[in-house]
């Protein structure tokens, strides 16, 4: 059976179904744009109103004619018995989070953003109460999360489709706002912010979504990062300060600036304007091996030749650790694409650790075959993922392995794994059609 929801671009009730439908394999045809459908006139048409009363989207019509309007009841009938939830238990409890997140999640959340879409007149008490009890029914989901993979059950269902989906929005909106979201969203609900938009959606790609949800949510922080960065009063440099005519050729020097300054992106700004964000690293005496000049070599010489006998020259035992990981659940390694957003979104997502670690990560094997093992190098004897919740969210999908320097593993291991080439012993797969990330 075909059938058609009827919507606009990047509709998050329409997400709703879309997912369902996609976890179920119904086929469904989307109609967001004209000349299929256009919305604020295609729904104001005679025959639109005939099938859907209220005229408002999304809309559902199955090429047999049946017609169904409200985004969960569209989800619901897109959904198979899992996503429903199997048991009378379940079904209800299925029920209890998608009502939740329409009267406890929706609610608040379009009373904190309306005003700042110009939709509803801004109020600020109104709109500090909608804030905390975003934050109230957050971190309601994010204790239920605490000792769970998902809101019911042990997989995916419509609970987990509807309230990943209401989120989406209010962080989508939100970002816009203030660099405090950051703070209110990510940090203290860390296992809301695992669950939901890494482990959940970014591990099942949909392809409905116009961009993986990890990729999103990463321009999500960016953007409250910048947005952090932009509020932040800006330092007067001298050379500022000393506003002449010669704007053009100032601006110029000014952008020389220091090396640091230069390399700052905006996640870094936002951290160094962050008060008191603390090194993690602090505690460590200072280390002869630089990790900037290592990478400078590994990205411009010959690995073999140059930046394999740098490495070992000046790697510094004490201060550093070397770590073998592997990726925990290779049976959930479908398409090789997805497999590599899921690595290029961890290496996005750790990258304050670009000056103290260095990771050579390689997919190996092919379509529904494969595994994901890499080598690290990290400023320490730990593993430096607990020393920041920003870091923790692959961490915990690989087993990690310390290797003794000295042996002849760790040596072969760093040898193949930075050079891209050779046996690959403990991988027990040709090396055929591997996909490397450092
Ligand atoms: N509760 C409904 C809400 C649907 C709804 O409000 N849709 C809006 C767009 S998000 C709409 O179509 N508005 C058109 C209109 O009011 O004319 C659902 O979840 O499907």
């Amino acid at each position: 059976m075909a059938a058609t929801l009827y919507t606009y671009p990047e509709n998050w009730r329409a997400f709703k179904a879309q997912i369902a439908a996609q976890y179920s394999g119904a086929r469904l045809k989307i109609a967001s744009t004209s000349p299929a459908f256009t919305f604020g006139q295609s729904n104001r048409s005679p025959v639109f109103l005939s099938n859907f009363p209220l005229g408002k989207v999304p809309a559902y019509q199955g090429d047999d004619g049946f017609c169904l309007f409200e985004s969960n009841a569209i989800a619901h009938y897109l959904s198979n018995d899992a996503l429903r939830g199997s048991t009378p238990q379940a079904s209800a409890q299925v029920l209890q989070w998608v009502s939740f997140a329409d009267s406890e999640i929706i609610p608040p959340a379009s009373a904190w953003v309306f005003p700042t879409l110009g939709i509803m007149q801004f109020n600020k008490q109104a709109t500090e109460q909608a804030k905390e009890e975003v934050k109230r029914v957050l971190a309601v989901l994010n204790q239920h999360l605490n000792t769970r993979t998902f809101l019911v059950g042990e997989r995916v269902s419509l609970a987990d489709v509807t309230v990943v989906c209401s989120l989406l929005w209010l962080y989508k909106q939100v970002s816009l706002l203030s660099f405090s979201l950051i703070k209110l969203f990510v940090s203290p609900l860390s296992n809301l912010h695992n669950y939901h938009f890494v482990q959940f959606l970014a591990f099942n790609n949909f392809s409905i979504l116009s961009e993986s949800i990890s990729v999103l949510l990463f321009k999500i922080v960016i953007s409250l990062a910048k947005k952090f960065a932009e509020m932040q009063p800006k330092k007067e440099t001298p050379a500022k300060k000393e506003k002449g005519s010669k704007e053009g050729e100032k601006k110029k020097e000014e952008k020389k600036a220091t090396p640091a300054e230069e390399e700052m992106d905006e996640c870094e700004a936002a951290l160094a304007s962050e008060p008191k964000a603390k090194d993690p690293f602090a505690h460590l005496p200072k280390s002869s091996f630089i990790m900037d000049e290592f990478k400078r070599k590994y990205s411009n010489e010959d690995t073999l030749t140059v930046a394999l006998p740098y490495f070992w020259d000046h790697f510094d035992r004490e201060g550093f650790s070397i770590w073998h990981s592997e990726y925990r659940f290779p049976e959930e390694l479908t398409m090789s694409f997805m497999s590599c957003n899921l690595i290029t979104g961890m290496f996005q997502r750790l990258d304050k650790l670009r000056k103290n670690a260095f990771a050579s990560v390689i997919l190996f094997g092919a379509n529904n075959d494969s595994c994901i093992t890499g080598i690290w190098v990290f400023r320490g004897q730990d593993l430096a993922f607990t020393l920041s919740d920003d870091w923790q969210i692959d961490y915990e999908s690989y087993t990690w392995r310390k290797l003794d320097v000295d042996s002849e593993e760790c040596k072969t291991m760093v040898k193949e794994y930075f050079a891209w080439e050779g046996e690959f012993k403990h991988v027990g797969k040709p090396f055929n059609q591997g996909k490397i990330f450092k």
